[in-house]
Formats: structure tokens, C-alpha cells, sequence
């Protein structure tokens, strides 16, 4: 880790030993810590109040058992967490990822995470992210609902819509969230929005489905025309092939461009003719099924087992969408062999810290994830103000209001940068414009003595 500033060096050595064996956590705090050095440069009043040491400790960090019965009538416990890192700008915010791999490290890096991308959106939201170690994969519908109802028997007793409230991450769709908040409801007696991405007939938001993956492309789109590109007649590689990569899938084809290659965990389809949407929406949104079958379905398909493959299939824009982690070093090099020009973010911390270098020395645009998938919980805040308001917006003014978000958001992130001496750097001035807000907030909050 190179963080230039004396200070933020010891709060990240501080942080290493104080969280040993999170590797992520670690990964996700030494990136921030490192492009906000000539901010600590000009700010000592923020080094005298504590900002930087407080911002990298949660607020609360909550892990509860969760019991529950499966179709054969066996007991199975997970591991439920929640972690409420900062409520310096409005309640905590963020999703709850159901995934094998989900251990405190991930939560706690995802949480950090959400709270600069939250401060971006210009919306009052706190950071925060949960979910469990549960595997949804070839589950029922039964052992879903009775898990989700489970988990939220505690998770209710630490959220509510001036608190906290959670949506979806990876394994929780509009399927979860129906039946995590049909039992908060039950225990509560109470109707209010206290998850979103709920869906619309009860409260949920038009566009919030489509949001991070449009949002996405619009935050692409405004990287690539400040460099007088555009989507238009290019290539585009999107990794995943959940609610993220389906619609930016989607708008990205409707910006112009032909997207050639989609994944899930076990392997790839390229597919030179263009990816057909609607073949990938029927397999995995209605199906929930494997993405083998897309080559099975589309004779100018093909199939290769290994989802880390997918980055030597030749193209202009590539949208990694799947988990942290997926993009090496050794995929950003095929990548920019085969010509690439642009990388935009769509799951959180997808490329690794040499990946995300090595595009940034060979002129590859790079748009960091905490900017550029900002689109979900943006409009997840703006499903947040509807549900207060007891009213709805149709498509096309939620999609406007997405779409001004996503640019504002470039703006901010190309201005800092440019103010703190890294023009050009849109990892930096993400970091830097997010964090400024909730620095402001936390100081005029005071600290508990
Ligand atoms: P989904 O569960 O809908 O889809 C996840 C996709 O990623 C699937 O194709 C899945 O394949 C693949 N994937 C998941 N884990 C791995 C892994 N360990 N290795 C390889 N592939 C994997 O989730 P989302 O689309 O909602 O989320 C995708 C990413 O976007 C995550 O990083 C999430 O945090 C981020 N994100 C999501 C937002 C949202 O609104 N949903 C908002 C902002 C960011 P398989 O089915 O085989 O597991
Ligand atoms: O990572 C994310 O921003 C999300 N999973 C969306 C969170 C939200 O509260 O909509």
C-alpha cells in the first residue's frame, strides 16, 4: 500500500492490526486511505478532530445466528451480519449480499464502500451492507422464504426506515425482499419503507430493477464523451449475469453498442453476433438457471467453463459485473492487448489494486465502482422518498432523475481530482468528493466523550 501521507500511513497500520485475516476490508480501506493523502496534506483540522481514524472503524457491527428448517426437515444454521459503518449523513444504507463467501471482511469492506458511493449520490444516506454465508443456489422457494424469515426475525430488531435500511446484493432479489419485509411487517405491525428494491405493487420503486446497471452505462457513457468516445459501434464485455450485468446488458445496447460476452460462476458464452437479451433474461431471471444453456439455445454461441476467461475475449468497453475480485492483473493486461479503451465498474471492487494500476499507466478510462454503480442505492434513495411521500413516479422520471444522478456523480468525482492534483484520476476523486461529506457532517457532529 502506498499512502503517501505520514498520518493516514499509521491509521492503516493501525487498521491492519486491528482486523487481522480481512483481507478485503484491508484492500478496500488502503485504497481510500492512499488517494485521500493530499486531502489529510491540506486539512489538519481533520486530523486533529479524528476523521480519519473514526471513519475506519464501524459505528456497529452486528452478527446473529440464523436458524432454520429445510424441505427434508433438517436443522441448518448460518451466519447473519449487519454492518452499520457510518450514519454521519442519514440512516444506513445498503444491501444484503446471500453468498457462501460472505464472512465479516466482505461485509466490512462492501460497508465501507457504500459509504463514499452514498455521499456521492448527493442523497441523505448513511453507509452500511449485510447479509450470510447462506447459499441460495438450488434452494426452494420454501427453504428461501423460511431462511429470509428467519434472518429477519433478528435483523428487524436493529433496522427501521429512520435506522437503517437494506435491499439487495448478490442472492437477494425481489423474491428476498418480498419475504424479509412480509415478516418484518408481521412482527412489527407497521407499513413503511424499511427495504428497498421492494416490489411495485407494495411499495417498490419503478427503474430501481434497471437502476445500477443503466446507471452504470450512463456514468460510462459520461466517461467515454469527455474523451470525445461514445458506445457507439463498440465492443463491450460484461462479466455476471444477475440484476447488474442483465440491464446494463441492456443499455449499453441501447447506447449503441454490441455486447459480446456475458458469465456466470462456472463459465462464459461469447456470442459474435450480439448477446440476445431476452434468451439471458428468460434462463436466469425467470429460470434462475446456468448460462451453459444460452449456448445450448443460440447456435452462434459458445460456451468456456472458468468465468477469468471472459477478459481475453477481444473488446473496446469491458463492465465487470460479478464479484470483487474477478478482474487480475493478468486479465487487464489481455485487456488492454486486445485494445481496450474503457472500464467501468459495475460490481463493487471487481478489479484488483495491480489491475486497476496497470489500466490507469496504459491510458485505459477507468470508472471505480463506488461511482459508477452509485445508480442502485441512488434509486433506491429515490424509493425511500417516494414511500415517505405515499406516492409514485412513473419509469421515465425515476430513469431522469438516474440519469442526472450518474452525471452530477462524474462531475464531482473528475472535479476533485482535478482540484487535489490528479486530473484524470476518477479513483481519487471519487474518493476524495465522497469523503469530504461525510468528513463535513462528522465535525459538525462533535465526538462522544
Ligand atoms: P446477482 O446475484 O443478481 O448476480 C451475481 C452475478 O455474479 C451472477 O451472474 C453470479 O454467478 C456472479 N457471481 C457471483 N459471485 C461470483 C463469484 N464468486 N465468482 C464468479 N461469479 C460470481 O447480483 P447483482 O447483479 O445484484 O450483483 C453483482 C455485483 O454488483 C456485486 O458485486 C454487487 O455487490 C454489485 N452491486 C449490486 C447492486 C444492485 O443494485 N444489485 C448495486 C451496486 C453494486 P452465479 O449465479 O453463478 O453465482
Ligand atoms: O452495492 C450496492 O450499492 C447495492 N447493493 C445497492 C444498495 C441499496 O441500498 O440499494
Amino acid at each position: 500500500m502506498k499512502i503517501a501521507n505520514e498520518y493516514l500511513a499509521k491509521v492503516y497500520a493501525d487498521v491492519e492490526a486491528r482486523n487481522p485475516g480481512e483481507p478485503e476490508f484491508l484492500q478496500a480501506v488502503g485504497e481510500v486511505l492512499e488517494s485521500l493523502s493530499p486531502v489529510a496534506d491540506r486539512r489538519p483540522d481533520l486530523i486533529k478532530a479524528g476523521v480519519f481514524d473514526r471513519i475506519v472503524e464501524p459505528e456497529r457491527m452486528i452478527t446473529f445466528r440464523v436458524s432454520w428448517v429445510d424441505d427434508a426437515g433438517n436443522v441448518r444454521v448460518n451466519r447473519g451480519y449487519r454492518v452499520q459503518f457510518n450514519s454521519a449523513i442519514g440512516p444506513y444504507k445498503g444491501g444484503l449480499r446471500l453468498h457462501p463467501s460472505v464472512n465479516a471482511s466482505v461485509i466490512k469492506f462492501l460497508g465501507f464502500e457504500q459509504c463514499f458511493k452514498n455521499s456521492l449520490t448527493t442523497l441523505p444516506m448513511g453507509g452500511g451492507k449485510g447479509g450470510s454465508d447462506f447459499d441460495p443456489k438450488g434452494k426452494s422457494d420454501g427453504e428461501i422464504m423460511r431462511f429470509c424469515q428467519s434472518f429477519m426475525t433478528e435483523l428487524e430488531k436493529h433496522i427501521g426506515q429512520f435506522t437503517d435500511v437494506p435491499a439487495g446484493d448478490i442472492g437477494v432479489g425481489a423474491r428476498e425482499i418480498g419475504f424479509m419485509y412480509g415478516q418484518y411487517k408481521r412482527i412489527r405491525n407497521e407499513v413503511t419503507g424499511v427495504l428497498t428494491g421492494k416490489s411495485i405493487s407494495y411499495g417498490g420503486s419503478l427503474a430501481r430493477k434497471e437502476a445500477t446497471g443503466y446507471g452504470l452505462c450512463y456514468f460510462a457513457d459520461e466517461m467515454l464523451r469527455a474523451a470525445g468516445k461514445s458506445f457507439e459501434g463498440k465492443t463491450v464485455v460484461i462479466s455476471g449475469s444477475g440484476n447488474v450485468a442483465i440491464y446494463a446488458c441492456e443499455k449499453a445496447t441501447a447506447l449503441g453498442g454490441k455486447v459480446v460476452a456475458m458469465s456466470d460462476s462456472s463459465g462464459y458464452v461469447v456470442d459474435p453476433d450480439g448477446i440476445k437479451l431476452d434468451v439471458i433474461k428468460q434462463i436466469k431471471e425467470v429460470e434462475r438457471g446456468r448460462i451453459v444453456e444460452y449456448a445450448k439455445r443460440v447456435p452462434t454461441a459458445s460456451f468456456h467453463e472458468g468465468c477469468r476467461g471472459i477478459w481475453t475475449v477481444p473488446c473496446d468497453i469491458a463492465l465487470p459485473c460479478a464479484t470483487q475480485n474477478e478482474l487480475d492483473l493478468d486479465g487487464a493486461k489481455a485487456l488492454v492487448a486486445n485494445g481496450c479503451i474503457a472500464v467501468a465498474e459495475g460490481a463493487n471492487m471487481p478489479s484488483t489494486p495491480d489491475a486497476v494500476e496497470y489500466f490507469q499507466a496504459n491510458k485505459v478510462l477507468f470508472a471505480p465502482a463506488k461511482a459508477s454503480n452509485a445508480g442502485g442505492v441512488a434509486t433506491s434513495g429515490l424509493e425511500m422518498s417516494q414511500n415517505s411521500l405515499r406516492m409514485s413516479w412513473s419509469f421515465e422520471e425515476v430513469d431522469e432523475k438516474l440519469h442526472g444522478i450518474m452525471k452530477n456523480i462524474y462531475a464531482a468525482a473528475a472535479a476533485a481530482a482535478k482540484e487535489y492534483g490528479c486530473e484524470g484520476n476518477l479513483v481519487a476523486g471519487a474518493n476524495i468528493a465522497g469523503f469530504l461529506k461525510i468528513a463535513d457532517a462528522m465535525l459538525w457532529q462533535g465526538i462522544a466523550y
